[in-house]
């Protein structure tokens, strides 16, 4: 790696250097996925749960051409006031560098980042995956190639039903990325505690999951893994109501000509507003759960023997 490719905050350095639990959270939840001032009022209190389980947080960004790996309590307030910020995913991350653009990473991008800072934990809400009229769009996020090439353990809500559900799961089988629902044979869709589909695999403990992850590294998958932790019971939306403003975004999307990587940022804007801000409280809720059980299974992995571990 190039020595100075990354900002290391200095406690995540530490944290790294003495193989503490330190768990990587994405931006572009901050920039594209909530509204200010929720964006940073979540990304404060998701730092704070990781810290609670005796983590280190790191939220991964790119600002005015450099990726950072942590951010300070003023690069964090900047990132979530700040206005015509790039989308960054993976593939983005070398043309923002030459320009030195300021990006919200996706998860994808996040995941790249993490890989090459040695973390392996990563927390976010829910991924990207295979859009609905995906079979004429093609337009199947690249959180899901990443899955499956970059080693990086994401722990989700599973994923909202702006997407199809059955094809993104599909996907994941294809490029044999592990799925694991954590405490439930049902895998989660984000605001809702089932989605109709069965989860691959469930495992009830963080230790087992972080077993997992080892054991997926000493077999040389080389893949990700997705973690899905479904809402807590008391902050679920119902389906029925959910579903209705879902449809009606997709619909709004559709006459409007939305398309590529303003649909997402656009379904997520537009289910905020018309749920009054009960789908936002639902959002930080799982979130907040999520970053809980990140920092769990971080502080597992960093237990277990590294001889268990591939270098
Ligand atoms: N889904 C959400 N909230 C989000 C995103 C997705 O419920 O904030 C963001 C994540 O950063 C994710 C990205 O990686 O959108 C996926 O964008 P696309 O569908 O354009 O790949
Ligand atoms: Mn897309």
């Amino acid at each position: 790696m190039t020595p100075d490719l990354l900002d290391l905050a200095p406690e995540v350095a530490a944290a790294l250097a003495a193989g503490t639990p330190v768990v990587a959270l994405e931006s572009t939840i901050i920039t594209h996925g909530m509204p200010y001032p929720e964006n940073l009022e979540t990304a404060r209190s998701v730092e704070e749960e990781i810290r609670a389980q005796g983590a280190v947080p790191a939220t991964i960004a790119v600002l005015e051409g450099r990726i950072k790996v942590g951010l300070g309590a003023e690069e964090l307030d900047a990132l979530a006031r700040a206005e015509g910020v790039v989308k960054a995913s993976s593939r983005d991350l070398a043309v923002a560098l030459v320009r030195g653009q300021s990006a919200g990473t996706t998860v994808s991008c996040t995941m790249r980042v993490a890989a090459l800072a040695g973390i392996r934990v990563f927390a976010t809400g829910g991924v990207g995956g295979v859009h609905r009229g995906a079979e004429d769009t093609f337009d199947i996020s690249a959180d899901l190639l990443e899955l499956s090439c970059t080693p990086v353990a994401v722990v989700c809500a599973g994923v909202k039903s702006i997407l199809d559900i059955p094809k993104t799961l599909e996907v994941l089988e294809t490029h044999r990325v592990p799925v694991v629902a954590y405490g439930t044979d049902e895998f989660p869709a984000f605001f809702a505690r089932s989605s109709g589909a069965k989860a691959d695999h469930r495992l009830d403990s963080p230790e087992e999951i972080a077993a997992t992850i080892a054991w997926n590294d000493t077999l040389g998958m080389n893949t990700g893994m997705l973690i899905a932790n479904p809402v807590p019971e008391a902050d679920a939306l119902s389906p029925a109501e959910i579903d209705s403003i879902i449809d009606g975004a997709i619909a709004a999307a559709d006459a409007q000509g939305i398309t590529r990587k303003a649909l997402t940022p656009f379904l997520l804007d537009r289910i905020n507003t018309d749920s009054e801000g009960r789908s936002l409280a639902a959002n930080i809720a799982l979130v907040r759960n999520n970053a809980r059980l990140a920092a769990r299974i971080a502080t597992a992995l960093a237990k277990m023997p590294s001889s268990t571990l591939a270098a």
